[in-house]
């Protein structure tokens, strides 16, 4: 049984082909930097927007042809719309996939019951996944969709929704491991507020706190290897989220003693909402030594809430690759199509689409960073602009050396100082000479 008949295996057929349905320029086992471009990119499918999400918007209902789903709540249907899955990773060349508990399996009356699905369900994927080879990138448990987590999971005001959000996390931690899975994510969901009148920030941020330590305690019970995220998001749907952007999610995760456990999941678009860029993210993450995985996906510059949109500029993907690359790549991570088809792109036909854009857009991203870094133009510049600080008194600053007293000597004796050009026009114009 086939749910995508008509559409055959994706391939490469480079730059000039006519064909819509063809890469141009991923090519998986294509070498770059001496590392196939699929092990760079680790491209992964989001099983909540690909397979689930209807495109339904604040104004009005789904609209997706998703032949693989009749809505209803039964394993039998779970089982399909993960078939559907797998027929279209294996079409798209896609190694990885990511999922929350209640995307692969239905939430029923109580919480055994659930389980029981997520377990049947469960067993089916790892049959998919040992068939195809395909992994999964990271699991994640759904705190904010049922109505008992409309004031937070691990930060609601409530006890009982406390207990039931930890009992959710568990399963989904035990799915997870018995899948092989390389991670398990933490979006902090509902975890925020929307007003201080009624909120007692404080508590909010020791229970989450301690939902999190008892995470990896029980991590380590089940053997669980796999790394954790958690990622960054400033507001939507609350109006303010504690795990606001990746130096607040570190700030947290430091004043817990956390930082041993926990990497970054950074997502472009909620980067963006956060008023930073993606690079920004990546390389706060990455200084921290903490990027650990990435969420693909694009904002529209027009509309203020999280489109969701797929990405495919150019320029960005190569500012994204260019940290990624400089950090020395991915290890348990990858790039996670966090992404939905427009409302008006109804056909199954446009999901294909949508990730053949995405996956070439980071192909030409991370061929056009590996050159940049080569090259070594960009880096000789930066290294340069810092020289000052490699000799005389900058070395002693360098070095930890420096006090105010052996400062205010150097600069007595040296009178003003003007810095050099920051040449942002000029490594502008560079960047654009790499963009073919
Ligand atoms: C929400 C979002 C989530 C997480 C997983 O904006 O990005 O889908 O990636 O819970
Ligand atoms: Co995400």
């Amino acid at each position: 049984m086939s749910y995508f008949p008509d559409i055959p295996t994706i391939a490469y057929e480079g730059p000039k082909t006519k064909n819509r349905l063809a890469f141009r320029h991923y090519n998986a086992d294509e070498l770059v930097g001496g590392r196939p471009m699929k092990d760079h990119l680790r491209f992964s499918m989001a099983y909540w927007h690909a397979m689930k999400n209807t495109s339904g918007d604040p104004f009005g209902g789904g609209t997706r042809q998703r032949p693989w789903d009749d809505g209803s709540d039964s394993v039998d249907n779970a089982k399909r719309v993960a078939d559907a899955g797998f027929e279209f990773m294996q079409k798209l060349g896609l190694g990885f996939y990511c999922f929350h508990d209640r995307d692969v399996a239905p939430e029923l009356g109580d919480l055994r019951a659930s389980n029981a699905a997520l377990d049947a369900v469960a067993d089916h994927l790892g049959d998919l996944q040992k068939a195809t080879g395909i992994q999964l990138l990271w699991g994640t448990a759904c705190l904010f969709s049922h109505p008992r987590y409309m004031q937070g999971a691990a930060t609601s005001p409530d006890a009982g929704v406390y207990a039931i959000a930890a009992a959710q996390v568990k399963k989904a931690m035990d799915v997870t491991h018995r899948l092989g899975g390389l991670g398990y994510t933490f979006w902090g969901g509902r975890e925020g507020y929307a007003t201080l009148l009624n909120t007692d920030m404080k508590r909010e941020l020791a229970n989450l706190a301690h939902f999190l330590h008892m995470a990896v305690d029980y991590k380590k019970k089940i053997g669980f290897t796999g790394q954790f995220y958690i990622e960054p998001k400033p507001r939507e749907p609350s109006t303010h989220q504690y795990d606001s952007d990746a130096a607040a999610c570190l700030n947290f995760l430091r004043e817990y003693d956390l930082l041993d456990h926990f990497k970054l999941n950074i997502e472009t678009n909620h980067a963006t909402l956060a008023l930073h860029r993606v690079e920004h993210e990546l390389n706060v993450a990455a200084n921290a030594n903490a990027l650990g995985s990435i969420d693909a996906n694009t904002g529209d510059e027009l509309i203020g809430w999280d489109t969701d949109q797929f990405p495919t500029n150019v320029y960005m993907t190569t500012q994204m690759m260019l940290q990624l690359l400089r950090m020395g790549g991915f290890t348990t991570g990858g790039l996670n199509f966090d992404a939905k088809v427009r409302r008006e792109s109804h056909e199954p036909v446009d999901l294909f689409h949508a990730h053949i854009g995405g996956m070439d857009a980071f192909a030409r991203g991370l061929k056009i960073a590996h050159r940049i870094l080569e090259d070594g133009e960009l880096d000789r510049f930066v290294q340069a602009r810092y020289a000052s600080y490699e000799s005389g008194i900058g070395s002693t600053i360098t070095k930890g050396e420096a006090t105010f007293e052996s400062l205010e000597s150097h600069a007595f004796a040296h009178g003003d100082v003007i810095p050099g050009s920051g040449r942002q026009e000029m490594l502008e114009n560079l960047i654009n000479d790499y963009l073919e």
